[in-house]
């Protein structure tokens, strides 16, 4: 469905019922035959949970495309009208390398790499927020619904809820919401509470970060809370007014003059199960996985880790408790083998460049100590892999080593459950992640606890086919009804009830 944006006026209006602004847009760079730049639509997990709805509803979605300097004009692909929204060189640096991931991305996990705070890496934010919430307005058609992804953009909800009071907007974080005592430190948190309380439903991974959310709401903007609703004062109780925009229906006036309820609740996220299912199925994608196996040495147990190389996932408190439980001879060699797939990530940020030393000298230590000719204990990668070859990987381990300090939800874990079609193989998984709320029958370790951890990772080594089946089993059960289908729709269907601005002109999420 293509639909052009109608201008009018500076911030003009759309003709998309239902619009998704997400910090990336589902494309990749290439370069085409004569060596122009193309961009190729790249489907990842939220894309492919949303088409359905997309497709039915007549969807935009704006994002980033990636790469600093002017976005591509909008194109219209599988049914999704896409909408670039071009980040400067310095935008980069400050809003994307700056705020995002060295501001907000320590801060919201636990502080495990220190948050640095800079007012014009502030400002970026912001102006780019805004540039995201202008075009999801442009985008968005009288009573639309905006969906706004992640930490990128909590300014999106509050800066499009002034010029669109008609629309319904839905937020979702996809990390950790942080303990008041550590959000607390930003400088910004009462605009950050602001901005995200524009929507009308918060969704979070965890119930625990709804509550932690609904105590900054408290504590920062003191405003009243009653279980899961925060109430937010409108115009005739000194709240901000809401400006009309063009070609626009007025906001319920009791929304508008009584405030309104915003409320904030958990929709843990999930994956694609079927379609990783099917790929896991596949003869060639377990043919590959034989020989992952015959290439590492036949080993008896095969231990994997899969994550972006980041801070928060644990991996050298991984590595520490494998070469203690080397050490001590808890398991032997060469028929342990662990690989640690470790794809780049954020390389230009700081603390991410002394991460990847710090993990090369781990890995380099323990096959120094522990390796025989042709046989490291360790096989480190980092390296990016197509699907299919992940799914392989998955199929080769026998034990999946999942450590976060602090993760909002984990999709490797659910990967791994996914593509274990035959009922074998084990997780160990930190419970400092959202999906140790799901999946309680894998390990579930606190990784800062290295003699808890060695321990799981020898009994999920060492585990009885029979053991591991009635755990790998419910797991299975629980990945494959709470996939990431579900998760949209439970969204969507709850933002649909949310209090709100007043009935919808359409209804995405309830397909005909
Ligand atoms: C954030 C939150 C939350 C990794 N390497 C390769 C590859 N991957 C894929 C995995 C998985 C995804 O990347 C990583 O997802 P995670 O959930 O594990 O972690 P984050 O990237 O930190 O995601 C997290 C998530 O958002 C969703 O809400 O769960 O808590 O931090 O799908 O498979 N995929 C391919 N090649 C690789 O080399 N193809």
């Amino acid at each position: 469905m293509t639909k052009p944006a109608e201008t009018a006026g500076e911030w003009a209006v759309g003709d998309y019922s239902f619009v998704v602004a997400a910090s990336r847009l589902p494309v990749d760079r290439a370069e085409g035959p004569d060596g122009e730049v193309e961009w190729r639509p790249s489907p990842g997990g939220l894309v492919t949970a949303l088409e359905p709805v997309m497709r039915d509803a007549g969807g935009a979605w704006i994002g980033w495309p990636g790469a600093a300097g002017p976005p591509p004009e909008p194109f219209d692909t599988d049914g999704m009208h896409l909408v670039g929204a071009g980040l400067s060189e310095q935008e980069v640096k400050d809003y994307y390398e700056g705020f995002c991931n060295a501001t907000l991305w320590p801060l919201y996990h636990d502080v495990i790499a220190p948050p640095q705070f800079h007012r014009p890496w502030w400002d970026a934010y912001v102006a780019v927020n805004r540039r995201f919430a202008q075009a999801a307005a442009e985008q968005a058609a009288p009573g639309a619904t905006v969906w706004v992804h992640d930490y990128q953009l909590q300014l999106v909800p509050g800066m499009l809820r002034e010029r669109r009071g008609d629309v319904r907007i839905g937020h979702f974080t996809h990390i950790p919401f942080p303990g008041y005592e550590i959000f607390a430190q930003l400088p910004w948190r009462r605009q950050i509470v602001e901005g995200l309380l524009g929507a009308d439903l918060l969704g979070v991974q965890r119930h625990g970060d709804a509550t932690d959310f609904l105590r900054a709401c408290r504590r920062t903007a003191g405003l009243a809370t009653r279980g899961s609703l925060v109430r937010v004062p409108g115009a005739a109780q000194g709240g901000e007014a809401t400006t009309v925009g063009p070609r626009r229906p007025p906001p319920a006036a009791d929304a508008h003059t009584s405030g309104r309820e915003v409320r904030a609740a958990a929709f843990p996220i999930s994956i694609d199960s079927a379609a990783l299912g099917e790929i896991a199925r596949r003869e060639d994608v377990n043919a590959r996985a034989r020989e992952i196996r015959t290439a590492l040495g036949d080993p008896r147990t095969v231990l994997l880790g899969v994550d972006r190389l980041d801070y928060t996932k644990g991996i050298l408190h991984r590595l520490g408790a494998y070469r203690e439980v080397l050490s001590e001879g808890r398991l032997g060699l060469p028929e342990t083998v662990l690989v640690l797939v470790a794809s780049p990530s954020r390389e230009r940020v700081e603390h991410y460049r002394i991460l990847r030393d710090e993990v090369e000298a781990a890995v380099g230590r323990i096959n120094g100590e522990h390796a025989e000719l042709g046989n490291p204990p360790v096989h480190y990668l980092h390296q990016s892999y197509p699907r299919e070859e992940m799914a392989a990987l998955y199929l080769a381990a026998d034990v999946m080593l999942v450590t976060s300090l602090r993760d909002g939800m984990n999709l490797v874990a659910k990967e791994y459950v996914a593509c274990r079609h035959d009922e074998t193989g084990a997780l160990v998984l930190s419970e400092f992640t959202g999906a140790a709320d799901e999946l309680g029958t894998a390990f579930l370790v606190n990784p800062h606890d290295i003699e808890g951890l060695k321990d799981a990772i020898v009994r999920a080594a060492t585990i009885s086919p029979r053991e591991a089946r009635r755990r790998m089993r419910s797991m299975r059960r629980r990945v494959r009804e709470h996939d990431v289908a579900h998760w949209a729709q439970t969204f969507l269907d709850a933002l649909k009830q949310a209090p709100g601005p007043g009935p919808q002109a359409d209804e995405p999420g309830s397909r005909p």
